[in-house]
């Protein structure tokens, strides 16, 4: 039907779809941008074709100029992936009738279930179970108001077009209504052109619980168990796990049921998933991701099913072979993932070169990776590396085995949230299971317990020359010794040098330039575009207290004060763009 397939994506991602290919015996063609020509996934390929510049944008979203390379390269399918694309019903419509087969689900499923509104009314109609909350979008701020009296505070003012988090607001009391659904109208409508909002009883601690399906073109569909990614934060998921430690067989099957009960309402075909909150014994079904997330992998490990290559098959046309009755989890699977951000500044995203570069292996082991070593870090896209899964016969075994995995897992060059799932590995919560949406927050000594994991910074101004004794391996007449060397090589020992420096070392960047400078001001944390500014000179503030939001890649984030005062100068001014590091406003002394 199809022999070659166009993967329209990049990093650990295209490499994972390749794979599938691969083993089904297809051709696989590469896309990338100016940014990606060293990039892993451009090597792996059979063919691959440059798309454009940079920018996401002109490169990976750009519709037309994916089809035109898909046509030159004689794709029969495209796969999209996660993110980009992925979810684009225009997309799917724009491949089917350039005569290809989209590997996904038809685009009026995605459609039905694009909406946060669509989609809680689709559900309603399937019987599945939904936080109170409105069907529709609001306008006035006095319905608002009648729905936190009749709901009970907190309420959750949300976007209709809402996704991670974007558009979100939490509400405890009825005066807080008026800025926050300004707030999320403004954010809502930078990310997503649609400042639709809805309202919904908002639940305190709950679990992302997360239900996948496979659906094929023969009205035929399966669930295939649970993820649990309550592990996260501000809505970046950082761990996942199958199965879920809340679970029970029952829960387990009821959930699977309304899924695959929802899913078949829409039409669905392909892999999807299914999100729903846990709380008390109870779950409440959130939105559906049509499309394979990343991760999938868990699900996977506990099910033996691959599930890349199940989109492809179900997208030649093949019948589900897979019993409902047989989809049971039998080991315990946990993923990491490792991103490019600095777990002690707030996960910001780190830049960088990887230098050396060392996976972990051995039994349980599995790494997703879109790197490798002596590779340039590209700014444009996200921060993800890569994803370290183990598994194990129960979640101990999975977790022992992780942390054994994180240990022996060396990236050098980059600062990554290793040490960040190494603290998380050893913490009692984390190890009981018994966590909710708000571990992190909740545990701010995970933090504190990252920074004994982290490698240590180099001193201030030893960035390029090492002062420190380095561990070296020589041999000698066919005998390998271990040396201490104090000082440098010469010139002519260049490679053993380079390697030395990047190994064991903590990257470059942190205690470095703008983090000398002691200012007592209130600093922006991250680059963005001020999008509100709540400070005055000389105003009294208490610590805590929201002085500026800041929008970066269509969040916004409030900036508060770190400590009570008198502001002296404020500096951001509404609508400009500010640098990670920038001092927003200064304290009176
Ligand atoms: C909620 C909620 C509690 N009650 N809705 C956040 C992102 C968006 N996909 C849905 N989110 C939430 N919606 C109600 N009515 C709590 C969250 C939530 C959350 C959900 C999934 C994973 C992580 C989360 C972290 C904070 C809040």
């Amino acid at each position: 039907m199809f022999d070659t397939v166009l993967i329209a994506n990049r990093g650990e991602i295209a490499l994972r779809v390749m794979r599938a290919c691969r083993e089904l015996g297809l051709r696989c063609v590469a896309v990338y941008s100016e940014a990606d020509r060293e990039a892993p996934h451009v090597a792996y390929a059979d063919a691959a074709y440059l798309l454009g510049p940079a920018p996401s944008a002109e490169s990976y979203l750009s519709i037309p100029r994916i089809i035109e390379v898909a046509q030159q390269a004689g794709a029969g399918a495209i796969h999209p992936g996660y993110g980009f694309l992925a979810e684009n019903a225009d997309f799917a419509r724009a491949v089917a009738a350039a005569g290809m087969v989209f590997i996904g689900p038809p685009p009026e499923a995605m459609e039905r279930m694009g909406g946060k509104t669509a989609a809680r009314r689709e559900a309603t109609d399937a019987g599945v179970p939904l936080v109170p909350g409105t069907l529709e979008p609001l306008e006035s701020l006095d319905e608002i108001r009648r729905l936190g009296d009749a709901y009970g505070y907190p309420i959750a003012i949300k976007a209709v077009g809402g996704g991670g988090g974007r558009g979100l607001r939490v509400v405890r009391t009825p005066d807080e209504i008026a800025d926050a659904f300004a707030s999320a109208r403004r954010e809502a409508e930078v990310a997503f052109k649609n400042g639709a909002l809805y309202v919904e009883k908002y639940l305190t601690n709950p679990r992302h619980i997360e239900i996948q399906i496979l659906a094929d073109t023969h009205g035929n569909a399966v669930a295939i168990g649970e993820r649990d990614c309550s592990v996260q934060r501000r809505h970046q998921k950082l761990i996942e796990e199958c199965p879920s430690p809340a679970l029970t067989p029952q829960i387990r099957a009821e959930m699977g049921t309304a899924a695959v009960r929802l899913a078949t309402s829409v039409n669905y075909v392909g892999a999807g998933t299914l999100e729903f909150l846990f709380e008390d014994g109870h779950y409440y079904f959130l939105e559906m991701n049509t499309r394979i997330q990343v991760e999938h992998t868990v699900t996977e490990m506990v099910f033996g099913v691959d599930l890349v290559k199940a989109q492809i098959r179900i997208a030649q046309g093949e019948k589900l072979w897979l019993r409902q009755e047989d989809l049971v989890p039998r080991a315990h699977a946990v993923e990491c993932r490792i991103n490019a951000e600095d777990p002690l500044a707030n996960f910001r995203p780190a830049l960088g070169t990887v230098g050396e570069y060392r996976e972990p292996s051995g039994l349980g082991v599995r790494v997703d990776s879109g790197i490798r070593a002596n590779y340039a870090i590209p700014q444009f896209y996200d921060s993800l590396l890569s994803k370290l899964i183990t598994w194990g016969a129960d979640r101990n075994e999975a977790i022992a085995r992780m942390r054994r995995a994180l240990a022996d897992y060396q990236i050098g060059g980059v600062i990554t949230t290793i040490p960040f799932h190494q603290a998380a590995m050893a913490h009692p919560i984390f190890i009981s299971g018994d966590v909710s949406v708000n571990f992190i927050g909740q545990h701010p000594e995970l933090i504190e317990t990252t920074r004994s994991f982290a490698p240590p910074a180099p001193e201030p101004g030893t960035s390029e020359t090492p002062t420190e004794p380095r561990n070296l391996t020589v041999e000698v007449n066919g005998k390998r010794f271990g040396v201490r060397l104090f000082g440098d090589l010469p010139a002519g020992a260049a490679p053993a040098a380079a390697a030395a420096k990047s190994s064991r070392r903590g990257p470059e960047r942190r205690g470095s330039s703008q983090m000398a400078v002691k200012v007592d001001g209130v600093v922006s944390p991250i680059q963005g575009r001020v999008a509100a500014v709540r400070a005055t000179p000389g105003q009294e503030v208490t610590a805590g207290q929201v002085l500026f939001i800041i929008e970066a890649m269509k969040m916004e984030n409030e900036i508060t004060a770190p400590h009570a005062g008198k502001l002296g100068e404020v500096l951001a001014q509404e609508g400009t763009t500010v640098e990670s590091g920038a001092v927003l406003a200064t304290f009176q002394h």
